[in-house]
């Protein structure tokens, strides 16, 4: 039985990358396994002509799944959901409602320690804390923040810069249900989606991330912000609450390319799951790492209309640091 238990949903295209071409390529040169469901099968990012798999094969493929793991995978093997591009409101539904269903059936039997702070974290205003360069590390391992025996990282794909390109009623979809992600990676646009507020400058941030956190998503990951008062870079955070139900939240400031090709979060979001199953530890060293094999593959990609994700494997599969590692800044209010 194969032991990494990894389901990604997301898009196929017919040329170039996005979606499953890259989550797919991502994680087996990365050594994993994956089980790949295409939610549509389009020409390419620019085109979407071709087809989208209706709500009925959706569940078919998916049930299989559910009696599979029920009747071949133990308990203790974990389970690790990706989602990404789905066109359709009823097929993120589906895919809602059976991540949400395989992870009630886990987390009946499993009694495990995230489950005591839950509850609490629904009821709490998020507070930043003001304390985070004493606190040790131990609050950064991503162990101690999700409960690895099943994770769900939810990339919220919606939009960019503004634009929508799924069907419009699925934002309220994941405006009811996607804080039962794990993980949430939205962009700044899908980000103003699910909260309903713009965000010009990093208080809109922390509120944003606050209301998602207080939602119930144990760690939300903004892949990207741009603010007019600074035209070289781009900002990354992460926040989750600590053990103490405290806000945490740190940033990357990243450089900014001449480069707005859509798959970059999809490329983050593979890289973001390969390294949490197969390093562990701090997060804030996890996401370092992502973001410097992004900036390569960026930076190696300028120029072109694709992420050069093939010329650029060996990095993708590495775990070494190219270049300069930018480290996380805690972000004090
Ligand atoms: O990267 C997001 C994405 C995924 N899949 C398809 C897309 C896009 C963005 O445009 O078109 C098919």
């Amino acid at each position: 039985v194969n032991k990494d238990n990894i389901v990604t949903i997301q898009s196929q295209v017919f040329d170039g990358f996005c979606g499953n071409n890259i989550a797919s390529f991502v994680l087996r040169r990365r050594g994993h396994v994956p089980k790949i469901l295409n939610t549509v099968q389009y020409y390419s990012k620019y085109k979407h002509c071709g087809m989208e798999l209706n709500i009925c094969d959706m569940k078919s493929i998916l049930n299989e799944f559910i009696l599979d793991v029920s009747n071949l995978y133990e308990d203790k093997n974990n389970l690790y959901f990706l989602t990404g591009f789905i066109k359709t409101k009823e097929c993120v539904e589906c895919a809602i409602n059976t991540i949400l269903e395989l992870k009630n059936k886990r987390i009946n039997k499993c009694i495990n320690n995230n489950n005591a702070t839950i509850n609490n974290i629904t009821n709490n205003n998020a507070t930043i804390n003001d304390n985070i360069t004493n606190n040790n590390e131990e609050e950064y391992l991503i162990e101690n923040i999700i409960n690895m025996n099943f994770l769900w990282i939810c990339d919220p794909v919606m939009g960019d810069d503004g634009k929508i390109y799924v069907n419009k009623d699925i934002v309220d979809v994941y405006k009811r249900y996607a804080s039962n992600a794990d993980i949430l990676t939205p962009n700044q646009y899908e980000l103003e989606l699910l909260c309903d507020k713009k965000i010009l400058n990093e208080k809109d941030v922390i509120d944003s991330l606050s209301a998602l956190l207080n939602k119930g998503a144990k760690m939300v990951i903004l892949t990207s912000v741009r603010y007019n008062f600074d035209n070289e870079h781009l900002f990354v955070y992460v926040s989750f609450f600590n053990k103490q139900n405290k806000m945490i939240c740190f940033k990357y400031k990243i450089k900014k390319f001449d480069f707005y090709v859509c798959g970059t979060g999809d490329l983050f979001s593979s890289l973001l799951l390969s390294f949490i199953i197969k390093q562990g530890g701090s997060i804030l060293k996890i996401v370092s790492q992502v973001l410097n094999i992004m900036h390569n593959v960026i930076e190696n990609s300028i120029g072109s209309m694709e992420l050069h994700i093939i010329e650029n494997q060996d990095i993708i599969a590495s775990d070494k640091v190219y270049g300069t590692l930018v480290n996380a800044e805690p972000v004090y209010i």
